[in-house]
């Protein structure tokens, strides 16, 4: 089917284009084709907003008996602040159903695809699969490693500093870098600054430059006390959390089902974050100066630290490098993938050889 993949990906960009604000949720699009013509698309538009397939089914413009579904996560089985669109999909007629992503979530994570193959519906999973995962890579991140989608974001001198000195803010980035990170702050769930920094900079941390929602403002406190009248506290979305371990933040994060933080520092907590083997990506805005010898350290890092994926942005006089961490269960991980590859390698090898042998018989 010469299309198949073309619907897959309209679907993927249709759930894009809500990216903000359907958080904890997902992000979902979907299509609806009948002989080969697009009958019907929607996405996720919000928080506690209808499903994806539900707002599809809605855009119909004729009748989707028989039809077929694509869409970019596994229909949900289950009642949330709306209902199963297992039971939707049912209704409808839908014949086919092609699915690029398993839902992670313990309500869903294959009971979807049950609930539609048990009733006779033809279902296909994993198209697109690599990319679908890519657009939810939070959401994911949540529900496989059960902690929320860690991004690092700082302002950086070509020396590698943040600041002049621990007592006041230096203002390193240009304009235009100032939007991008106020869409950053819309994309994330929470941002978080340790009490320093709240001493120091006395952020608002709130998204003003693009049209966007304020993520949850978590500050983290040690000993110092922070006074109420800072611009953080100006309203109920936040939550300061005292002399926590990361492990333990991670945690309690994750029990408010916060799928993603933005973590804007300074040194110590981007050092604690670092150390605690916890950062997925780094958003590194990089300012044309070189601050000298006496300022603030991005971090002070005992060990080596390995980017990759890196990705170099240009933005006014700034630059933006965007990377994922290395992080050390990775590096456990893609050993065990090597490995598995390899006996995979070597028995694909050994039907080949078999095969051979046979044929030379
Ligand atoms: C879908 N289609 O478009 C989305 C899904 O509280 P609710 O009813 O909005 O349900 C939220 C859960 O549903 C969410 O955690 C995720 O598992 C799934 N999201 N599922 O079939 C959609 N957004
Ligand atoms: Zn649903």
């Amino acid at each position: 089917m010469p299309h198949h993949s073309w619907h897959m990906r309209r679907a993927l960009r249709l759930a894009e284009k809500a990216r903000g604000w359907t958080l904890p949720n997902p992000l979902v699009g979907a299509l609806i084709i009948k002989d080969e013509r697009r009958i019907g698309e929607g996405h996720h538009t919000g928080f506690g907003k209808p499903h994806a397939e539900v707002e599809a089914l809605a855009s119909c413009t004729e009748s989707p008996e028989g039809a077929t579904l694509y869409v970019t996560l596994e229909p949900c089985p289950h009642q949330g602040k709306t209902p199963p669109c297992t039971d939707a999909i049912l209704k409808s007629g839908i014949a086919k159903v092609v699915i690029a992503a398993l839902d992670p979530s313990e309500k869903a994570n294959g009971k979807g695809v049950k609930i539609l193959k048990d009733a006779g519906l033809e279902v296909e999973v994993g198209l697109l699969n690599k990319e679908a995962m890519e657009l939810n890579k939070e959401f994911f991140t949540f529900h496989q490693k059960k902690r929320p989608f860690i991004t690092l974001k700082a302002a950086l001198s070509l020396d590698g500093k943040i600041s002049m000195d621990r007592e006041s803010k230096t203002s390193l980035t240009g304009d235009k870098t100032q939007i991008f990170l106020h869409q950053l702050r819309h994309e994330h769930q929470a941002i978080l600054v340790g009490a320093g920094t709240v001493l120091s900079d006395n952020p608002h941390l709130g998204v003003r430059r693009v049209e966007g929602r304020d993520p949850l403002r978590i500050i983290l406190q040690g000993e110092r006390e922070l006074p109420m009248d800072a611009h953080v506290f100006r309203d109920s979305n936040f939550l300061v959390l005292k002399n926590q371990k990361i492990e333990s933040l991670l945690k309690s994060l994750y029990e408010k089902e916060v799928i993603s933080v933005l973590v804007e520092g300074g040194s110590e907590i981007f050092t604690a974050f670092l150390e605690a083997d916890c950062v997925d990506e780094m958003k590194l805005f990089i300012a044309p100066i070189f601050l000298g010898e006496s300022a603030l350290p991005f971090a002070n890092l005992k060990e080596p630290l390995q980017l990759k994926k890196t990705k170099l942005q240009e933005i006014g006089r700034d630059f933006l490098l965007t990377a994922l961490v290395e992080q050390s269960a990775d590096a456990h991980v893609a050993e065990k993938t090597a490995a598995s590859k390899d006996k995979k390698l070597n028995k694909q090898v050994g039907i080949r050889k078999s095969r051979k042998a046979k044929q030379s018989e």
